[in-house]
Formats: structure tokens, C-alpha cells, sequence
């Protein structure tokens, strides 16, 4: 695998699926395969999840890592090319790529939608350049459209805990007080779609995703309707994606207390089949949902972090075997 980025990148989700439990049964099978292999890490942006698991995937393979967080200690960085750079920014994306790249074997990148223009988000311009210009396979940790690594574990949780053959899963949007990327339900959307599942998603009015994440879904824009049966329920909040309205992009529609409806309590899980409550975290209490919800048993929250450890390590074990 040489770069990893969307559903059709990990192949057959069977096999995908059938790797991830055998990577469960012994994850340290493989410290051969990453002797003497660096992993760099790169950080745009904050996480939690991500640099833990990742760093965690890697030295169960026996790899060696290096994290970058960019705006913590190295030079700031211009991504635009043309620009003259007498402002504050000490170093060109130009020069610093293939650099990072000639230290390591391969890399990992977070750097999330910057909501200035649509079209450089959708385009992904700095993960594209990435690939381009470092010379290495390229994993993304979340860029501004997709964040393949959680839906990849978002998946092994649904598969892990399914009690039908073929679950129904709804996505329901719900409230925030700033500004998310949509990368997240863009990428559940994708890998759902591909999956064995009946997936639905509800959000407000506005809040419709990108086409090419999403064709072919049901949506339901009335909540209620959607969670009834529903096995799991995986809330998020996206930020509008613009695409009835690019003017909108990036936007939070509604003043949030006026939407405070759409946070996932008892009262919507009531008339699902005895639901799952999936999230990617971090999540805000009694805005996205309830702390009953969240505490109750159903709730798989830490299951679904601990699993991005294991969808972590079967892409760089896959990355492995391909160097
Ligand atoms: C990010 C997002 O919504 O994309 C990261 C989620 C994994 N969340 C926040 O910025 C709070
Ligand atoms: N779910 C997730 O990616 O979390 P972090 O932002 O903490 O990495």
C-alpha cells in the first residue's frame, strides 16, 4: 500500500476485517517486518487518539517513530507556491516535505480542513503535496475531507459487535458550538457504503455532505425516523459542507441552542433495536450527547478508540510489506 486515503485503498474489507482480528490475536507477530523502519508522524493539528495509537501501531511492528507537531517547535510553514515570503513564515511546504520525507520510510499526516476555500480543502492540496513530494508512502491521520484510520475502526467495532448480519447504521449530525470538518462523516459514509450494512444518515437541512462521499445513501432528514430499529448510531457534527451553498462552507447554520433537539439522548435511543453508541471522540457532553447515553453499556466509545490501534497497525503492516 503506498498511500492510504480512502475505502477502495485497504482492497477487500473482508480480508481487511479477517487481518484486523488476527492482528488482535498476537500484534506483536510482526517486529520484523518494521526493524530498522521509521514511521514519522505529522501534526498540523491537535489529537489525542491518533498520535497515541498510531505511535502504538508502529512499535508493536517493531518500527521506530518520530512525531512532529508543526506549530510546536518548528519552523511556520507557507503552503502557498508564488508567495513572497517576507511575512512569518520561515519555510516553504516545498523544502520541508521532501526533508521530512528523507529521514523516514513512511508518513503520517494530519492537517485538517482549513474552511478558506472550499476548493483547496476538497482538492487536498497539502496532503496531495505530500504525496507528491516526500518520496514515501503517505498515511492520512485526518486531512481536510477524510479520516480513513477512524472509519477503518469504526468499521472493526460495528463488525465486532454486530448482532444481525446486516446491521442498520444511522449517522445523525448533531449540535456543536464551532466550526468541524466534515472529514470524519465523509470518510463513515465512504467505508459504510462499501460495507455489508444498512446505513442512513440524518442531519438538518444544509448540512447535506459531498456527493462523492455519499451517493447512493439514504438520508432522512427527520432524526426520529431515522434512529427507529436503528443497531447503531454513530453521532457527529459537521460544519456545512457548501454544497448547495458554497458560500456556506464551513459554517455553523443555526444557533445552537435552537438545534439542541438533535443531541443523542434516551428519548431518541428509546426507539432504536437496543442501539450502539458509536463516536470518534473527543466528544462534548449534553451537546452531542447525554452522559446516560455515553455511560450506558451500549455505549462503545473506548472499544472504538482502543480499535484505532489495531486499523493503525494493519496499514502500516500493509505499508511494510510493500516498502
Ligand atoms: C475533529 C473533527 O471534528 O474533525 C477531530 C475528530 C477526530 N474534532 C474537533 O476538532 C473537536
Ligand atoms: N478520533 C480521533 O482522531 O481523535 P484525535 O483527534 O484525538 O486523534
Amino acid at each position: 500500500m503506498k498511500i492510504f486515503q480512502h475505502v477502495q485503498d485497504i482492497g477487500d474489507l473482508r480480508v481487511a476485517l479477517a487481518e484486523a482480528q488476527e492482528v488482535k490475536r498476537d500484534r506483536y507477530q510482526w517486529q520484523h517486518l518494521g526493524k530498522n523502519k521509521t514511521a514519522l508522524l505529522i501534526f498540523f493539528n491537535n489529537s489525542l487518539r491518533t498520535r497515541l495509537s498510531t505511535q502504538k501501531a508502529a512499535m508493536n511492528l517493531g518500527m521506530n517513530v518520530i512525531v512532529l507537531d508543526v506549530n510546536q517547535g518548528a519552523w511556520k510553514l507557507e503552503t502557498e507556491r508564488g508567495v513572497i515570503m517576507d511575512g512569518d513564515k520561515s519555510e516553504h511546504l516545498l523544502e520541508a516535505i521532501p526533508v521530512m520525507g528523507s529521514y523516514c520510510d513512511v508518513i503520517g499526516v494530519r492537517s485538517f480542513a482549513r474552511f478558506e476555500n472550499r476548493k483547496d480543502d476538497y482538492e487536498e492540496k497539502i496532503l496531495n503535496q505530500f504525496i507528491k513530494y516526500s518520496g514515501r508512502p503517505v498515511f492520512f491521520m485526518e486531512s481536510a475531507t477524510v479520516h480513513p484510520l477512524q472509519a477503518f475502526a469504526d468499521l472493526i467495532t460495528i463488525e465486532e459487535h454486530k448482532r444481525s448480519a446486516r446491521p442498520k447504521v444511522v449517522m445523525t449530525w448533531a449540535p456543536h458550538p464551532k466550526s468541524l470538518p466534515q472529514a470524519v462523516p465523509n470518510s463513515f459514509a465512504e467505508w459504510m457504503l462499501a460495507a455489508d450494512v444498512d446505513f442512513v444518515i440524518t442531519h438538518p437541512e444544509g448540512y447535506e455532505l459531498d456527493p462523492q462521499f455519499v451517493k447512493g445513501a439514504r438520508v432522512e432528514y427527520d432524526q426520529m425516523k431515522a434512529f427507529e430499529g436503528a443497531d447503531f448510531v454513530y453521532a457527529k457534527n459537521w460544519s456545512c459542507p457548501g454544497v448547495t451553498r458554497p458560500e456556506d462552507y464551513g459554517k455553523v447554520l443555526h444557533d445552537y441552542h435552537t438545534m439542541m433537539d438533535w443531541c443523542v439522548s434516551a428519548r431518541q435511543m428509546a426507539i432504536t433495536n437496543d442501539a450502539a453508541f458509536l463516536h470518534c471522540l473527543p466528544v462534548r457532553r449534553n451537546m452531542i450527547v447525554t452522559d446516560d447515553v455515553i455511560e450506558s453499556p451500549r455505549s462503545l466509545v473506548i472499544p472504538e478508540a482502543a480499535n484505532r490501534e489495531i486499523s493503525a497497525q494493519v496499514v502500516l503492516k500493509r505499508m511494510l510489506e510493500a516498502l
